[in-house]
């Protein structure tokens, strides 16, 4: 099938998903073009069967807000037309729907049906999709698609708790790609990290707000004062800064080693012990899954999505929101005896497995099949 995916190009987790899904697809011999104003991080190879169509912008001093939906409706409208796609996949309602629905209808008016799939994310909906600023659009964009699908039960719920959605939206998890992590990194190397007696702790997130940063700082806090040990802070973002002076604060600098952006997440996960997210709000909690895949269990907070990956006494812990003292505990409880991190890292991983691209993408395809076939129907 020839397939459009829209997505956010960065390092936040619905890029990720677009981006390993249309690899995936374009190995099961799929012709896949994204669609995005950079090439995606974690898209370092284009082939026969993938493609990336830039999306520009151009500066002119009328506008205060560049018009990128504008920019990009008009771009898939060339990139249908040209390449003959039959199924557009855009992931994140805002702006991609909105976006993808005025190039379907424009494309309509010459004859050519084109399916969209909406796929939700969490913060186009339980963030920024809610303000009374875009939920119209959101509304709109989401009743319109062809097929929605969310990334969690909870996340499903959320939205039709917050909107007025008409369609029953089709749970699809994200997934790993279970055959990248078979072979293990054989120059996995701790010592560049770590003293042998120490255990490494690893957050890696986009260090917004709604991660709850100080969270971490606390509770790594609290885990070094019983048990020798590091954190390593994957990422970049606004609570950067003022986890670093958190770190000095508590005077544990000299503990805490700032990574920043990373593409290489699996050799950082290789040598970790745990891994820490103590989100405010969490739709799926792809970070914490990609750990459990590298056997690294987790201590994460019970909120959204989370408790679909993260098994609360066998993969790790959950708690409420905020409650760090009882996420310290339950971090110790795992690092303080060897055997027992031994069995919390098998089951992570053991965990993980379900959520294999292999038993995803069949989910996938069969979304764009049966969009692909009822095109003509769902002309609205
Ligand atoms: O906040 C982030 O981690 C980025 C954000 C995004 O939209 O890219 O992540 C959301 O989508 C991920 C992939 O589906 C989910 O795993 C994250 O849980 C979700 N983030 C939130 O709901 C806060």
């Amino acid at each position: 099938m020839k397939i459009a995916i829209v997505c956010y190009p960065t390092f936040g987790g619905s890029g990720v998903v677009a981006t390993e899904l249309g690899i995936a697809l374009a190995e099961r011999g799929h012709e896949v073009h994204f669609i995005t104003y950079k090439q995606p991080v974690r898209l370092d190879l284009l082939s026969n069967n993938i493609h990336f169509h830039e999306v520009n912008v151009p500066d002119y001093p009328l506008f205060k807000y560049q018009p990128y939906e504008l920019a990009l409706s008009s771009k898939l409208v060339d990139t249908v037309r040209h390449f003959g796609i039959e199924v557009l996949h855009v992931h994140y309602a805002i702006p991609h729907a909105y976006a993808g629905y005025m190039a379907k209808k424009m494309l309509q008016e010459e004859g050519i049906f084109i399916p969209m799939i909406t796929t939700l994310h969490g913060t186009d909906i339980t963030l920024v999709g809610k303000h009374p600023f875009y939920k119209p659009a959101v509304t709109f964009s989401i009743n319109k698609s062809d097929i929605v699908t969310s990334v969690s039960e909870n996340l499903k719920q959320s939205t039709n708790e917050i909107f007025d959605v008409e369609k029953e939206i089709e749970v699809i998890p994200n997934f790993i790609d279970k055959k990248k992590y078979s072979s293990g990194y054989t120059d996995c190397q701790r010592s560049l990290m770590a003293n042998d007696n120490e255990k490494i702790v690893t957050h890696i997130s986009n260090f917004r707000k709604v991660k709850r940063i100080p969270d971490v700082v606390n509770v790594f806090h609290r885990i070094q004062e019983k048990i020798p040990a590091k954190l390593i802070m994957v990422g970049e973002g606004p609570e950067k800064e003022g986890a670093e002076q958190q770190c000095e604060r508590l005077g544990i600098k000299d503990k805490v080693v700032f990574l920043g952006n990373s593409n290489e997440i699996d050799r950082i996960l290789c040598f970790s012990d745990l891994f820490l997210l103590p989100s405010e709000t969490e739709s799926f909690g792809l970070a914490a899954l990609e750990a459990m895949i590298n056997k690294v269990p987790v201590v994460s907070s019970n909120a959204g999505g989370i408790p679909e990956v993260n098994k609360h006494g066998v993969t790790g812990f959950l708690s409420d929101i905020g409650n760090t003292a009882e996420m310290a505990t339950n971090a110790i409880k795992i690092l303080e005896n060897d055997t027992n991190l031994e069995q919390f890292k098998d089951e992570a991983f053991k965990w993980a497995l379900q959520f294999d691209i292999l038993n995803i993408l069949p989910m996938y395809e069969e979304v764009y099949d049966k969009a692909y076939k009822s095109r003509f129907k769902n002309s609205y």
